[in-house]
């Protein structure tokens, strides 16, 4: 999977290959790959996503592939386009032209946002993940609230979190203690792995937890450090990384772009750029799972479709008044549902504005086929 462009592909049917299983491909992938394989086709997986085009690889060439006409008049949203870590069924042809991508195969997992500039659209983060590390720096960055809203997105999308805290080289011993303490809840559900790139405390703690074909991603905000952890388990500087800004201790989002890379002990990576805002959308699942100690209460409320606002009755209240769930975590489970009750509305509030707008265009259509 290096950049270079490799020697024309010759073994185009790669399907079951080892060189795909080494990309993360399984039997389950085969078998949604089942009767899409006409002569010619190939697998490959999304590494890049270019603005006019995807670098896919084969498991032995990397590739410039780009959707067939087919395939962009069916997409009706931006969900439905390939992104980073996507299978993909691709013709190749054997001049120099571009492959041409012909389906999507259907994802495992898939991480997005809510795209900031948007009312309610989604970014594309990336597909078929296994494990996402969550990655907070020890200084300013470390941040509870901020954590639970990662495992929230993470639990929604259906991948394994691990939570990665960097920069430990930064705090004296006994803060990092305090953190310690802070996190304490969280250490007995994920991975929880203190590290720090300057001086490699706690990355062979990493690699010991990765597993060979598994796809992890990095996330975490601008600056904690994704990209120079990459580095050192890459045991190169593949990637650019940049200084903090001083003042506000925030990053200047380095990583532009996702790329998916496979690391020499075999397990494949997608740095992520930094995100500002994390958006959130139906997260149910992922709140459940992540305020569990709340949710196992649901059944003891008594109106069955307890908000665990205001209501007389609910367990979840009076357990917080007792003290056996934290303020704070109740605090900030109601702010993660409003939101998500936001987004499931605005994004109704769309399908109906589309629905509406598609019945305007065939409308149109019909009063000028009567003309
Ligand atoms: N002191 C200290 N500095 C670190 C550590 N890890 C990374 N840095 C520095 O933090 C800065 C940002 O690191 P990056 O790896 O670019 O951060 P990133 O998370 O990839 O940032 P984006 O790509 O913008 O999302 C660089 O100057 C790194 O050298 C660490 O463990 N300790
Ligand atoms: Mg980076
Ligand atoms: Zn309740």
């Amino acid at each position: 999977m290096s950049s270079r462009q490799e020697e024309k592909p010759k073994d185009i049917n790669t399907s079951g290959s080892s060189a795909l299983e080494a990309l993360g491909f399984d039997a389950w992938f085969a078998e949604q790959s089942a009767g899409l394989l006409e002569d010619g086709f190939a697998i490959a997986r999304v590494i890049e996503v270019n603005k006019s085009n995807y670098k896919v690889s084969t498991g032995r060439h990397d590739i410039l592939a780009e959707l067939s006409g087919r395939f962009l008049f069916n997409v009706d949203n931006r969900t439905e386009l390939p992104t980073v870590g996507d299978w993909v069924v691709v013709q190749c042809f054997d001049e120099d032209g571009l492959a041409i991508i012909h389906h999507i195969l259907p994802r495992k997992s898939l991480l997005r946002r809510k795209d900031p500039g948007k009312a309610v659209a989604f970014q594309l983060i990336a597909a078929n993940i296994d494990f996402a590390f969550i990655v907070q720096s020890a200084d300013a960055n470390f941040n509870l609230h901020r954590l639970e809203r990662y495992l929230v997105m993470v639990h929604e999308s259906k991948i394994a979190p691990m939570v990665i805290l960097s920069k430990t080289d930064l705090l004296p011993a006994e803060q990092l203690a305090g953190i310690q303490e802070q996190v304490k809840p969280y250490q007995d559900k994920y991975p929880f792995l203190a590290i720090s790139n300057v001086t490699g405390d706690g990355l062979q703690k990493v690699r010991e937890v990765l597993q060979s074909g598994k796809t992890y991603c990095l996330l975490g905000s601008s600056g904690v450090g994704k990209t120079t952890l990459l580095n050192n388990l890459l045991g190169e500087a593949l990637y650019e990384v940049n200084a903090v800004r001083e003042k506000d201790s925030r990053g200047r989002h380095t990583t532009s772009k996702r790329q998916l890379v496979r690391l020499p002990d075999g397990s494949i990576f997608i740095d992520t750029p930094g995100m500002r805002e994390l958006g959130n959308f139906n997260v149910d699942a992922g709140l459940e799972e992540t305020f569990d100690e709340i949710a196992s209460l649901q059944g003891q409320c008594h109106f069955a479709d307890c908000t665990h606002r205001h209501e007389a009755g609910c367990a979840v209240i009076a357990a917080v008044q007792q003290g056996l769930i934290d303020h704070e975590r109740y605090q900030n489970y109601l702010k993660i549902q409003k939101e998500s009750a936001y987004y499931a509305m605005s994004y109704q509030d769309k399908r109906k504005k589309d629905k509406q707008f598609g019945k305007m265009v065939k409308d149109y259509k019909k009063s000028i086929r009567k003309k």
